[in-house]
């Protein structure tokens, strides 16, 4: 009886995929076969690509196994080995060819589609130019390749199109031949000579015009920089060239690393799944990311576009001439990119605000990710599709574990490590654990115990308290280290955590410098000598680990760190912490009234005077008498309750706003005085205006609408009516609907910032945002096949909380739906939308049921990606 199918059975072509195949960390191999250089010839077209490839290959040690070549979707037609046709076949998704001797030439061509590759993975089409996006696993999309990144091969290129339509022909390394062909065509032969891997191939053709500048580097050579857009971009090119020009000096100073080519170009397209890819010596961008003037791009576009321009310059020693083994390594470039850039900004601008920003957005998106079923480590021991792969945890933690190493080391020796590590693997593709033998053997680090940063998930949790005896005049640090379990991560060993920390003396309102405390037992203490009297801890400073403080304090200490604490980041986080603890308990009604009234008091007191505080600037200003965001809050909860955060949020909004207001509109004049420049004064003066407008419209004062409006009329500059519109988006008002149209009718045809115009809609608070959000799907510019698009009017819809977390489900649904239409077009895109489903576990039963509930039915769609359904597979175990 028990092999008998019951009559119900599922038909197997109703039955759930089979789970993608798992690939892990401790399987890595090296190849059978290198592929030591690589001729290209396209013949280039939006419909049918011709793709010819010669490859030099070599057999890596002695075995007979074929030649195994990655594909994904460009089948080849021929295959000849040495000039003779290959004995080949298709496995799975790879190629096997035989090949008996030890080297040889081996010749395939495919054909391919650019104009329906709506993955824009391999070779695409981006408004009518096409371009190619190969990392990480694009290039096989192209022709069947060794496509991992420790092939490193030399590559030739030549390109062949329609001149009229295709004048721009790039590659990647420099122009050594081009010239016309017969039919109105014309060809372009570039030569890379710095071997690298597939993922950093690329090619661009389209009829882009150039802004260009020169750059010489500190040993003389000279540097022909491009930067290639559609025609009517050019004048909105300058802020990226000059931060170009600027990450090639400043990593000249700051690391001695030089640019190795004549030329540096830089595409911008509008169609594209990430921000940037570093390209050897073509970069290739999302346009948000190049294209800036004061019409168009906020202060904040600025900052953005100069970080990213510099994380990928700097990608040209970390990432492309030391590159990664294989994709588990991907933090070894990404996290110290990262870390390089964060650095780079700081110095360009104000370090501590940097700090902020950095820390607000660890903690938007990376803690979250650590607590939820997605966590991994920043070197991840398995994947089942490593686009899934590219994480705030990859990318922030990974940055945040470079600059413990640069903390514990100094600025000088960290140095000494990081010339080591590019010494000794300069054209290698290496390994985080070469990264970490280097700095300990460069900088002189013992870096034992500390590798467990890369090894282990979760956000490590410290306890703080600290004890004082008057009688020996001591101060006592005691510290504890917790960890929480996360997938696949039950028990975890002890982690060093390097700690800044101070003891500020409470009449002399200073300290006697500061130390880094190494905590690496499950418990330890420290203890301070001579303090008569109790000082005040500052702990954390600078967030020198990316962990989560529990510090026992007394109170008063917070408001006494708020006014008095030196380090610009521990001032910021002691008024968050104060903020946070009064929503917390009003949320959950902890404490007596008038202890509670007591702590709004002291709140608004701070407030009061930090609004003019002389120490301050108005960039720290603002970033200092922000609130925390209600995601964020929602992360201090077991069970978030998304009404009652938004409730607590608004009415201390509202309680700032009206009690202040006198102050506020001081400020805001003040500010709306300043004139329109990139100085660092006027972008302040910029962003706490916005600020103080917010304020006044969370006071709910008659005239509100109406400032609002006037600082929209009156802008100049995209950064003030972004912030007047955002405020009106939320108000019910008719100002509101002017201030939208208008703001529409001025941009019509502007992508970027149509795209602002949908972020501003879906992420407002307006009572009627999910109606307006449906209204906005349907929108004549809605589309689903541009990802920024998507994004701009999905991920602030996500993101606020109130509306996402509907209670009717409705936010669910409306999510889902997207990613369900999204997945066949554009699966990388649609599987970053499952993370915010995934965190069913931290609501309550009936909001937990309908996330599961979604997630089941995306897992129900017959040929749902890989991408989406490692995610949801994840997200439901
Ligand atoms: N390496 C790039 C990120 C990147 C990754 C994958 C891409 O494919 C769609 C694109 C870009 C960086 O770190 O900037
Ligand atoms: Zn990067």
């Amino acid at each position: 009886m028990a092999d008998i199918q019951p009559a119900t059975a599922t038909p197997a072509s109703l039955q759930a995929p089979a789970e993608p195949a798992v690939i892990r960390r401790a399987d890595y191999r090296p190849p059978d076969w290198w592929v030591k250089t690589v001729a290209l010839e396209f013949d280039l077209d939006l419909s049918a690509t011709q793709v010819s490839a010669t490859l030099q290959i070599e057999r890596n040690g002695d075995h007979d196994r074929p030649l195994r070549l990655d594909c994904d979707g460009a089948l080849p037609g021929a295959i000849s080995v040495d000039g003779v046709a290959a004995n080949w076949r298709h496995e799975g998704d790879e190629i096997a060819v035989d090949v008996s001797a030890p080297r040889a030439t081996v010749h395939l061509t495919t054909t391919i589609a650019p104009d329906t590759n709506t993955q824009l993975m391999g070779l695409f089409a981006s408004n009518g130019m096409l371009c190619t996006q190969c990392e990480a696993e694009g290039f096989r999309r192209i022709i069947p390749f060794v496509d991992r990144p420790d092939n490193m091969a030399v590559y030739e290129v030549l390109l062949r199109a329609d001149k009229a339509r295709f004048p721009v022909l790039l590659a990647n390394g420099a122009l050594v031949d081009s010239g016309d062909l017969p039919d109105g065509r014309h060809y372009a032969r570039w030569h890379d000579p710095h071997p690298k891997p597939s993922y950093l191939f690329a090619l661009v053709a389209g009829d882009l015009v150039a802004t260009r500048d020169q750059f010489t580097t500190m040993s003389g050579a000279p540097v022909e920089l491009a930067i290639y857009v559609r025609e009517g971009d050019e004048g909105r090119t300058a802020h990226a060239m000059q931060a170009l020009k600027a990450s090639m000096a400043w990593d000249e100073k700051v690391y001695g690393l030089e640019y190795d080519l004549p030329v540096f170009n830089i595409v911008a397209v509008s169609d594209f799944n990430m921000g940037a890819m570093e390209n050897k010596g073509l970069n290739i961008f999302n346009s948000r990311y190049i294209l800036a003037d004061p019409d168009t791009a906020t202060d904040y576009d600025y900052d953005a576009i100069e970080g990213v321009v510099a994380h990928e310059y700097f990608h040209n020693w970390s990432g492309n001439r030391v590159t990664c083994r294989d994709w588990f390594q991907l933090s070894l470039k990404e996290g110290f990119t990262v870390y390089r850039d964060q650095c780079f900004s700081a110095d360009m601008g104000s370090e501590s605000v940097k700090r902020i920003e950095d820390v607000r957005m660890l903690r938007a998106t990376q803690f979250p990710e650590d607590a939820g079923p997605l966590a991994h480590p920043i070197r991840p021991d398995s994947y089942m599709e490593i686009s899934n792969f590219y994480t705030s945890t990859i990318y922030n933690k990974g940055a945040e574990v470079i600059r413990m190493m640069a903390t514990m080391a100094g600025p000088e020796r960290f140095r000494a490590g990081s010339d080591l590590y590019f010494a000794r693997h300069d054209g290698e593709a290496a390994t985080c654990e070469q990264f970490v033998r280097a700095m300990e053997d460069g900088a002189g680090l013992d870096l034992g115990q500390f590798r467990r940063w890369y090894e282990q998930a979760g956000t490590p949790q410290v306890q703080a308290r600290l004890e004082h005896d008057a009688d020996s005049a001591t101060a006592t640090l005691h510290l504890r280290q917790q960890f929480s379990p996360t997938p696949g991560q039950q028990d975890k060993p002890l982690m060093p955590i390097p700690l800044r920390t101070a003891l500020i003396d409470r009449d002399m309102k200073a300290h006697r410098g500061e130390q880094l405390v190494m905590l690496s037992e499950a418990e330890q203490s420290v203890t301070f000598t001579g303090f008569a009297r109790p000082p005040v801890l500052s702990i954390n400073r600078g967030f020198s680990a990316p962990v989560t403080m529990d510090v026992a304090r007394r109170s008063g200490d917070l408001l006494f760190l708020v006014r008095h604490d030196d380090d610009p980041f521990a001032r910021y986080e002691a008024l968050q912490q104060l903020v946070i603890d009064r929503l917390i308990a009003d949320i959950g009604e902890e404490g007596a009234a008038a202890e509670r009234a007591a702590a709004l008091e002291d709140i608004l007191s701070v407030f009061g005077d930090l609004v003019s505080d002389q120490r301050l600037d108005d960039s720290m200003r603002t970033e200092i008498l922000s609130l925390p965001t209600e995601a964020f809050l929602g992360e201090q909860m077991l069970i978030v309750r998304p009404e009652a955060i938004h409730d607590a949020r608004r009415a201390l909004r509202k309680a700032i706003g009206t009690r202040l207001i006198d102050q506020w509109r001081i400020v805001h004049e003040r500010a709306s005085a300043v004139p329109y420049s990139l100085s660092r004064e006027a972008r302040g003066a910029r962003k706490i205006k916005s600020l103080a407008l917010g304020y006044i419209a969370s006071a709910e004062a008659a005239d509100a609408a109406t400032i609002a409006f006037g600082q929209f009329a009156q802008a100049d500059n995209m950064t003030d009516r972004q912030g007047a519109t955002m405020v009106l988006a939320s108000m019910a008002c008719d100002e509101r609907e002017t201030a939208l149209d208008s703001f529409y009718n001025r941009y019509q045809g502007n992508a970027l910032v149509i795209d602002k115009w949908f972020s501003l809609q879906t992420g407002s608070t307006h009572p009627h945002v999910y109606e307006q959000t449906l209204e906005l799907i349907r929108h004549k510019d809605f589309t689903l096949t541009n990802p920024n698009r998507v994004r701009a009017l999905y991920w602030p819809f996500v993101s606020n909380q109130a509306a996402f977390h509907h209670a009717s489900g409705r936010g669910y649904e409306l999510l889902t739906d997207v990613i369900l239409r999204l997945d066949p077009i554009n699966p990388q895109t649609t599987a970053r939308f499952i993370a915010p489903l995934g965190r069913w576990r931290r609501f309550d039963e009936t909001r937990a049921a309908k996330m599961r509930g979604c997630l089941e039915r995306i897992l129900a769609q017959p040929g749902l990606s890989k991408d989406t359904t490692e995610q949801v597979v994840k997200s439901l175990e």
